[in-house]
């Protein structure tokens, strides 16, 4: 996701705190901090120097064949060079090893608040064409991508507009609204089926089984390649995406009341 999609997950992930996490993340991320300021950190980090080995952390590269057999398999698609699900479980590992200094373990704490919503793009679950950053498309005559429409633009224009705190705030509880008593309160239980700390690779492996689906059931159902997608594709998309960053959100909730209550 772009900046409005993760800062969106963040701010659904705080509403649902208990106080102990509330105050063992303020610990982490230091008083004034909120997770939406940082939920975009990993993505300006990995363009760096140092930041650079954290690239592959971002997503798997499930290599199935859309959209006829959607599947990912941790031993197949997870290379030497890490992907999401290691990462995630190295990162729930790191931010609750209290030998690390407070430094590693903020890291730690922003690459999960971001990862956890990365792992919900189904193009970030997916290897066909560099999860479709090499399916060449336009938005509203625009030349761009599969990918960056899903991460950004689709995502914008839902939200009604680009990264500020009043249109994450409104899309936030516009999608809070839904999880509570809406649309979404009767399946969140099953977004948060698998929410154990000490089993974070499985967790994380489900959590991208269940979103690289969606790229059989709708992202990559036809021949997208120089669709223009502000149109129909677009109206089609709203219910996946509103779907997936809902769920993103209240899973890291969940997250990190499990990491504080192990804490
Ligand atoms: N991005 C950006 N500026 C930022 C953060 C992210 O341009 N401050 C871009 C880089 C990626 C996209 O947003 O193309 C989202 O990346 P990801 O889906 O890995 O979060
Ligand atoms: N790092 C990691 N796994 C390790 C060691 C380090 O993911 N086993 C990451 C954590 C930090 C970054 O590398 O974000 C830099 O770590 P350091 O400050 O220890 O060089
Ligand atoms: N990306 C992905 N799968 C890949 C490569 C990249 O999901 N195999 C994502 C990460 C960013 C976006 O695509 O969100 C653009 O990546 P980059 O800036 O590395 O081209
Ligand atoms: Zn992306
Ligand atoms: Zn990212």
């Amino acid at each position: 996701w772009g900046v409005v999609g993760h800062a969106t997950v963040a701010t659904i992930a705080n509403n649902y705190l208990t106080s102990t996490a509330k105050t063992y993340v303020a610990g982490i991320l230091g008083n004034d901090v909120s997770m939406a300021s940082i939920a975009s950190w990993a993505d300006d980090y990995r363009y760096t120097t140092a930041g650079k080995f954290s690239a592959p952390y971002h997503f798997i590269d499930a290599e199935d064949s859309p959209p006829t057999s959607c599947a990912v398999n941790f031993s197949r698609d997870c290379t030497t060079k890490g992907c999401s699900i290691s990462a995630i479980a190295n990162y729930t590992a790191r931010v609750q090893d209290t030998s690390l200094s407070a430094t590693n373990r903020m890291e730690a704490m922003e690459f999960l608040i971001h990862f956890l919503g990365d792992i919900t793009q189904p193009l970030h679950d997916e290897a066909e064409e560099v999860g479709g950053n090499d399916i060449s498309v336009t938005w509203d005559g625009e030349d761009t991508n599969l990918h960056a429409c899903w991460d950004t633009q689709m995502v914008e224009k839902i939200a009604g507009g680009e990264n500020s705190t009043a249109t994450v705030d409104s899309f936030a509880a516009t999608l809070i609204a839904q999880i509570d008593n809406g649309t979404y309160a009767s399946q969140k239980e099953d977004w948060v089926s698998c929410v154990d700390i000490t089993t974070a690779t499985d967790c994380a492996l489900e959590w991208a089984q269940d979103a690289n689906g969606l790229n059989c059931q709708y992202v990559l159902q036809n021949d997208e390649s120089g669709m223009e997608l502000d149109g129909t594709y677009y109206t089609g998309a709203v219910p996946y995406i509103e779907l997936q960053i809902s769920k993103g959100g209240y899973r890291l909730g969940a997250w990190l009341n499990a990491l504080a209550a192990a804490a």
